[in-house]
């Protein structure tokens, strides 16, 4: 029987520079030390090879050339997945238990990035602030889930694939930061501490480009919302492209 890194062969992510889920995806590959192309696409703009393989017009895709064939794997939670049964150093928890757990909070981490998008197109600011408390009591739940662990990441020692989700969910904070002040992690040092500790984390870090801040910071300009006319129009001559799609 091969070992499992040599199950799969030539793997490319196709992406966008903005995409919470593409990153997850790219953590993974990252810290399972599995060599990977990306394939930057514009959402805006998707390119017909693309719209022919992608079933949902989603990022991101894995592609899987091996043994003379292609197979595309889309949706983020079953390319994690996939990536955990094809290759090595495991980012799930060996008990089934706690694997378990791990999959609903990665579910939960996936509820949450839907909040946060409802929070930054809110287009009033009576639904801004509901949004915003809707998004601190999510956090408040996540607070108590790690009240019972040791960190510094969710399954205490070892990084798992809960901490692949979540590291793209805090990102959006830092540009959240920069903007105001909304109080949505105040008052949940569990949940700040494993912010911090993401933030640093070298697979985090490198899921994105460079210049992803004035990227995100431009978008949230551009969705007309309320959160869009808090932003000052400093940084943003310099910005890249519009992007469509976070
Ligand atoms: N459930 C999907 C969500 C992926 C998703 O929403 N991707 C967005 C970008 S972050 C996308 O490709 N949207 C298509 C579009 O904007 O047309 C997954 O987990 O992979």
């Amino acid at each position: 029987m091969p070992a499992k890194n040599e199950m799969t062969g030539k793997l490319t992510l196709v992406s966008h520079h903005l995409c919470p889920y593409v990153q997850r995806a790219a953590i993974s590959l990252t810290e399972k030390r599995v060599p990977f192309e990306r394939v930057t696409i514009d959402l805006a703009d998707k390119p017909d090879w693309f719209k022919a393989i992608s079933p949902l017009g989603k990022v991101p895709l894995l592609i899987v050339r091996a043994n003379g064939k292609e197979t595309v794997i889309f949706e983020s939670a079953v390319i994690l997945e996939f990536l955990e049964e094809t290759q090595g150093n495991p980012l799930h928890p060996a008990d089934a238990y706690a694997r378990a757990r791990h999959r609903a909070w990665i579910e939960f981490g996936s509820a949450t990035l839907n909040a946060i998008g409802r929070f930054y197109s809110a287009s009033t600011e009576a639904a801004f602030l509901a949004e915003s408390s809707a998004l601190s009591a999510m956090f408040d739940r996540l607070e108590n889930e790690l009240a019972d662990q040791a960190g510094p990441w969710f399954g205490g020692d070892r990084f798992c694939l809960v901490d692949a989700v979540y590291g793209p969910v805090f990102r959006y904070f830092d540009a959240f930061d920069r903007i105001g002040n909304f109080g949505i992690l105040d008052g949940k040092p569990l949940v700040q501490a494993w912010r911090k500790a993401l933030s640093e984390r070298a697979s985090v870090k490198g899921a994105v480009a460079p210049d992803y801040p004035q990227r995100l910071r431009h978008f949230l300009r551009a969705r007309n919302s309320f959160l869009s006319t808090l932003i000052q129009p400093d940084d943003l001559a310099s910005a890249p492209p519009l992007a469509r799609s976070a």
